[in-house]
Formats: structure tokens, sequence, C-alpha cells
């Protein structure tokens, strides 16, 4: 099962050993696997090693505890392709999963400065500040805080944005939204957010901005989003040109 005199460190060799049997599927999602002592009898190493296998399993996203009951499998995490510009709802709906939005917010002002650059719009123009929660079948995946210029899209509501803004721009406005540029980096949840996302504070996140243009070069939206880092993994296809 492991080898001690591999130069393989132990608890990295005790890591995979459990990766692979959560990726067989031999340990399914939510059940509980052997707690510290018992795995420490089965390898025969300390606690302490488990404890570190086991830390960095529930860092990636392949564990989760809880607390007097023990630890679990967590679900797959979401692989998300970055390739084509697609919409939340439509990334749920192609998994099979149900898209449910939680508005928290949805209110109309004056851009400041720095939204309205980001926006390409004159300062004290009008735009909607939107911040939704995302969920897939009833999980809490993201938090988003989207800027739009009220001048694109005069007639947005809150129960509009409460199903899909980008179904309400194609199919509704018959606009058509062209290209985006993304940004991904990694972060610590806000002690709010992680509330909203149900996750431990101090939790890992993934923060990503979209500047997303209609084909007319006009900007449409601007959003800052919070993934949740243990539900979700980003794809980058690659071409050596
Ligand atoms: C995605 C986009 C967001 C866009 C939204 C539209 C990312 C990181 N963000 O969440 O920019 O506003 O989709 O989704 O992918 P909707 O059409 O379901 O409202």
């Amino acid at each position: 099962m492991i080898d001690k005199h591999s130069p393989i460190p132990i608890y990295y060799q005790i890591e995979e050993y459990l990766k692979n049997r959560i990726e067989t599927g031999e340990f399914a999602v939510n059940q509980v696997i052997p707690s510290e002592r018992e795995l420490s009898d089965i390898f025969k190493v300390s606690r302490m090693t488990i404890r570190q296998a086991m830390n960095n399993l529930v860092n990636e996203g392949y564990l989760y505890r809880r607390k007097g009951k023990g630890t679990f499998v967590s679900e797959p995490k979401i692989e998300q392709p970055l390739q084509g510009l697609t919409s939340f709802t439509e990334d749920m709906i192609k998994r099979g999963m149900i898209p449910l939005t939680r508005v928290l917010h949805f209110d109309k002002k004056k851009a400041s400065l720095s939204i309205a650059k980001q926006l390409g719009v004159l300062e004290q123009e009008f735009v909607y500040e939107v911040k939704r929660i995302r969920l897939a079948d009833g999980i809490p995946m993201a938090v988003e805080i989207a800027y739009i210029p009220v001048k694109l899209v005069p007639d947005l509501t809150a129960s509009i944005i409460q199903t899909s803004f980008y179904k309400y721009i194609e199919d509704t406005l018959q606009l058509q939204i062209g290209d985006a540029v993304q940004a991904l980096e990694a972060s610590i949840v806000t002690p709010e957010d992680a509330k909203r996302l149900d996750i431990h504070a101090g939790a890992a996140v993934l923060l990503i901005h979209r500047h997303t243009k209609l084909i007319s070069g006009e900007t449409l939206e601007w959003v800052q989003s919070v993934y949740r880092a243990d539900r979700y993994k980003f794809l980058i296809n690659m071409q050596r040109s």
C-alpha cells in the first residue's frame, strides 16, 4: 500500500491512495472515511502524518469535515472550460443541474470614477449595481456583483436578473454579445461571502473579473465574482502555435 523506504513522503503516498479510492468511487460521495486513528492503525504511521494527508485533501476539495461527525467525501468539482463565452444559467443547464439565483441587491446609481472607467462610460452616467448569489441544485456556487450601463439595458429589473441576464439581452432585447476578457485569481473568502456561500471563514475562493462587450464594442457588463474553490475548477485549452 505504502512504501516507507520510498523518497516520496509518506503523507503524500497516503494522500494519493485516498484520492485514488475517491476517484474510483470506492469511497462514495458523502461517505464518511475512516478516522485519523483508524487510518494510522491501517497504515502504521503517526496520526500527524495522516492529518497532513487529510488536510491536503480537504484543502484540495476532495474531502470535507463535519464537526463531531467525521470526514466525508466531497462531490467532484464542477469543471468549467474557459472557451465559449457562456452564462451561469447555460453552464448549469449543460451539466444537467438546476440554476437558481438569489438577488441580494439591485440598484440604479451614478457611476463612480472607477466603475465608469471599467465600463467605458462617463462618470455620473447611470449604471445598475446587481449582487446575486448563483446556486446549482440548491447549492450556492458564486456571489456576483455586476455593473451594467443603464443606457444599454434601460428596462432591467430585479425580477429579470433573477433569471438569465444573457438570455434577456439576446432573446428579448435582440442584442448580440460579442466577447469578454476574464481574469482569475486566488483569494480568501470574506466573512460576509462565507455565510452566503455556506463555506468556512477563511476558505479559498476564486475571484473572477469579467468585462463583456456587445458586438457594437460597447461594454455590457463588468462583473466581479467570487466562486467556491472547493466546488469549481477552470479548464483552459491551449494550443502551441
Ligand atoms: C456568468 C458570468 C457573468 C455573467 C453571467 C450571466 C462568469 C465568471 N461570470 O456568471 O459575467 O453576468 O454568467 O449569467 O462566468 P446569466 O445569464 O445566468 O444571468
